[in-house]
């Protein structure tokens, strides 16, 4: 007679913490172990068990060492008739991935029970629960509940004057980045890392959503031409910018021809040469759109990838510094009484720090002094940085504005000439590129000193003053907390945090596409995973905006 076998989770529950689970072949009738085995607790609960029913038995048991070579533990704990019987063997959890109209609990009751069926059940039960604890099962009708597109105002729309504007913003993780750190992904299930299946994944997500905009970071450029084929098919165009040097990913942004036409962008590389503080290869998109059906009406659209290093906030300060200063070029209308006015700008991406720090705080609320602070920007730090961020040689001045775009606006003479370098030649259109040879007179180069330059009556640039300011006034979409004060996340890194935001300005929120709370982020299984293709979430967005009446 076959012997009837349990999977004994109480052991199992003991090393939960290292996801490894203890497995045994446990005979009912004499009440004994034949056997004991370990396995990683997400290559057993997908891979590892199928079930096989007889008349009078039921069977768990492990192929892992079949299905990953490369695990540790290969000696399969179960031999013979059971392995060679695979006709019989019906894989229990895969059924709850993949398949978005079952969950687990689904499959479990839509199967027939055999006559004595309470070890089954016993059995079916404490893999649900380790399942659950573990969450490899969530389905993604699950996924979906977590993240409704919710109404923000109730402001009403009026099709004639209001223009209804859907961005997404997503860090699709690059094929590349993800082998390249293949440690930060080994307790996720190899199946759900395969770009073959994360990239369906990503792009049925994407186009659910029917934005207007899409604003992509960490696309691989080998992957590009193929990724953007359904997109492509539904009549979106695109930017794209790679990181520089030899990265391989960078950003995409897609949008519809149909609907927006491009009026100017420059691509933007953080890289400078001989700039310590601006020497990574991180980049950002600056798009100024116009409505097709309301050619008077014009917005600006960025979207960039941060630095990683966690320490180095000071890094991701530059880095913005550079990419509002492009910003305010192109979003710039005109000089009026109270100051510059500028269109309606949406700013998104993965910004790679987390709510209410430093640069956040510079983003939100238009100023951040940084001057003694240590590298991540906090009071008690390394590294304590001294008045000047990056050189004035850059022309950028402390309110993230190009000293000669300024100057030109101010004074109505001047060559607009920026002074950031940039091998990119969609910037050479755009913009002149920093001449080595150009005069520079009035802003001493050189210098690393606190400088105040005056360019008319009561108006004057700064540089190296020690406190950054900008000219916008950004909100973020989200809040990072839900009304239970409960934080939201974005990606795991480790723990579950928030890093990526939608900022806008002199647009009105409509909707947005929730976010997960981190407790609930913890319910779901790691990700990527078969429902999520990616190691961040899509965040999105819907903005009113309002159209220019065309003056008669
Ligand atoms: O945090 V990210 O992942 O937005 O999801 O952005 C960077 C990191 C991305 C581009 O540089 O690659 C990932 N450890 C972990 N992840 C890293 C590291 C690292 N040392 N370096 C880059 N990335």
């Amino acid at each position: 007679m076959v012997p009837t076998t349990k999977l004994l989770t109480t052991v199992s529950l003991a090393n939960v913490v290292g996801r490894y689970i203890h497995t045994g072949l446990f005979q009912q009738e004499f009440k004994q172990i034949f056997h004991m085995s370990e396995a990683s607790i997400d290559h057993l609960l997908f891979e590892n068990h199928s079930k096989s029913i007889s008349n009078h038995s039921e069977v768990f048991y492990s192929t892992y060492n079949t299905i990953t070579p490369q695990y540790k533990y290969q000696k399969s704990i179960f031999k013979g008739e059971y392995l060679n019987n695979k006709t019989k063997m019906e894989p229990m959890l895969n059924q709850c991935i993949g398949d978005s109209s079952n969950d687990c609990s689904s499959v479990s009751n839509t199967r027939t029970e055999p006559s004595g069926t309470t070890f089954v059940q016993e059995i079916r039960n404490d893999i649900n629960n380790l399942s659950q604890k573990f969450q490899y099962g969530i389905s993604r009708r699950k996924y979906k509940e977590l993240r409704p597109w919710i109404t923000l105002n109730n402001g009403t729309v009026n099709k004639d004057t209001d223009f209804i504007l859907r961005i997404l913003s997503y860090n699709i993780l690059a094929q590349n980045l993800l082998e390249t750190h293949s440690y930060l992904y080994r307790y996720h299930h190899p199946g759900a890392l395969d770009w073959n299946i994360r990239k369906p994944l990503i792009q049925k997500e994407i186009l659910e959503a029917e934005a207007n905009v899409i604003c992509i970071q960490e696309m691989q450029l080998e992957h590009l031409k193929d990724f953007l084929i359904p997109f492509i098919e539904k009549e979106y165009d695109y930017l794209y910018k790679k990181r520089t040097n030899n990265t391989k990913d960078g950003l995409l942004l897609l949008y519809k021809p149909k609907e927006l036409q491009i009026e100017n962008y420059v691509y933007v590389e953080y890289h400078q040469t001989s700039t310590d503080i601006l020497n990574r290869d991180n980049v950002g998109i600056v798009v100024k759109f116009s409505l097709k059906e309301s050619p008077n009406t014009f917005f600006v659209i960025s979207t960039t990838h941060l630095l990683y290093n966690p320490k180095r906030n000071d890094v991701r300060l530059a880095q913005t510094q550079i990419l509002f200063s492009e910003i305010e070029r192109i979003a710039f209308i005109e000089n009026t009484e109270s100051g510059p006015s500028y269109y309606p700008i949406i700013v998104c991406g993965d910004f790679n720090l987390q709510p209410f720090t430093g640069v956040y705080n510079f983003i939100t609320k238009g100023s951040f002094h940084y001057v003694g602070k240590g590298q991540t920007l906090e009071n008690r730090g390394f590294m304590r940085l001294s008045n000047c961020l990056i050189p004035s040689s850059l022309l950028v001045t402390d309110n993230c504005q190009h000293f000669n775009v300024l100057t030109k606006r101010l004074r109505g003479v001047g060559s607009e000439k920026i002074m950031l370098s940039s091998n990119d030649s969609a910037n050479k259109t755009n913009g002149e590129i920093y001449n080595a040879n150009s005069e520079v007179n009035e802003v001493d180069v050189t210098s690393r000193g606190h400088q105040e330059i005056k360019i008319i009556e009561g108006k004057s640039a700064h540089f190296s003053s020690g406190v950054l300011t900008h000219p916008f006034k950004f909100s973020s979409v989200y809040q990072h907390n839900n009304w239970r004060r409960e934080m939201e996340a974005t990606t795991n890194q480790g723990q579950w945090i928030t890093v990526d935001y939608i900022f806008f300005t002199d647009v009105e929120p409509l909707n947005r596409y929730t976010l997960p709370t981190v407790s609930e982020c913890e319910t779901l299984p790691l990700i990527p995973n078969f429902t999520v293709g990616s190691d961040h979430l899509c965040l999105g967005a819907t903005f009113k905006l309002k159209k220019k009446q065309i003056m008669r």
